[in-house]
């Protein structure tokens, strides 16, 4: 039978936190405020505009809304930077094999992400094809833990929520998912992620029994 397949972008398919970062860190230091590896991963699955204010907090910076879009356009720039060079070598290690066991079983695939930016890091890493529908910061109001995003992804591939199985390696991910009805698979550290219903440390860890059960 079929069901929707749902991929969370950054954590599970790409590791773009590191360009997040890099681009936030620019800000951060302009502003004086320290950023540290540790804060960077306050902000995994959080939308741009709240990884700003969360960065502004930690150096109980206050600012006007002009200089606030002004560093969102800044930082955005700059992460286009980065991510202009991505190449297929950045996709985390055995997510090709499960997407391409998904294609073969006829399994609807689609991303739920919180970027703006996921089309062309899709595009980019040469996986866009993949994908029949695209779910990301542009089309949702309401953030992870909000179910909003994989509830509007499973639509879009015309499954139901209920048992559509869900790729994250976010907390408020993993709790959107389990919301939403759906079988919430954790993709990283097991202590941190312990509301999934699955949990590996990466894609390599499935075993194609495993996937077979999935899609049967
Ligand atoms: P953008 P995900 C999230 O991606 C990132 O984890 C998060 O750090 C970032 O702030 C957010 O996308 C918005 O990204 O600035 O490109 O719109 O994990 O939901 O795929
Ligand atoms: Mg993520």
């Amino acid at each position: 039978s079929q069901r929707a397949f749902i991929f969370d972008l950054d954590g599970v398919i790409v590791d773009t936190a590191k360009y997040h970062y890099l681009a936030w860190q620019k800000i951060a230091n302009r502003l004086g405020i320290d950023f540290t590896h540790e804060h960077n991963e306050l902000l995994k699955g959080v939308s741009r505009i709240r990884s700003l204010d969360i960065i502004l907090g930690l150096g109980n910076v206050e600012a006007s809304q002009e200089d606030k879009d002004k560093w969102l356009v800044e930082k955005n720039e700059d992460y286009l930077n980065y991510i202009e060079h991505m190449q297929a070598d950045e996709i985390l290690v055995g997510v090709v094999p499960v997407l391409e066991f998904l294609r073969q079983n006829n399994q609807p695939i689609a991303l739920g992400s919180a970027s703006k930016n996921a089309r062309p890091i899709l595009e980019k890493v040469g996986i866009l094809h993949f994908f029949d529908a695209i779910v990301d910061g542009n089309d949702v109001t309401n953030a992870k833990p909000d179910p909003e995003v994989f509830l509007k992804a499973a639509q879009l591939v015309g499954m139901p929520a209920e048992g559509a199985v869900v790729f994250e390696d976010s907390v408020a991910g993993i709790q959107a998912a389990n919301i939403a009805g759906m079988v919430s698979i954790g993709i990283g550290d097991k202590a941190i992620l312990n509301e999934a219903r699955y949990n590996v440390a990466d894609f390599t860890e499935f075993s194609t029994d495993f996937l077979q059960t999935l899609v049967n």
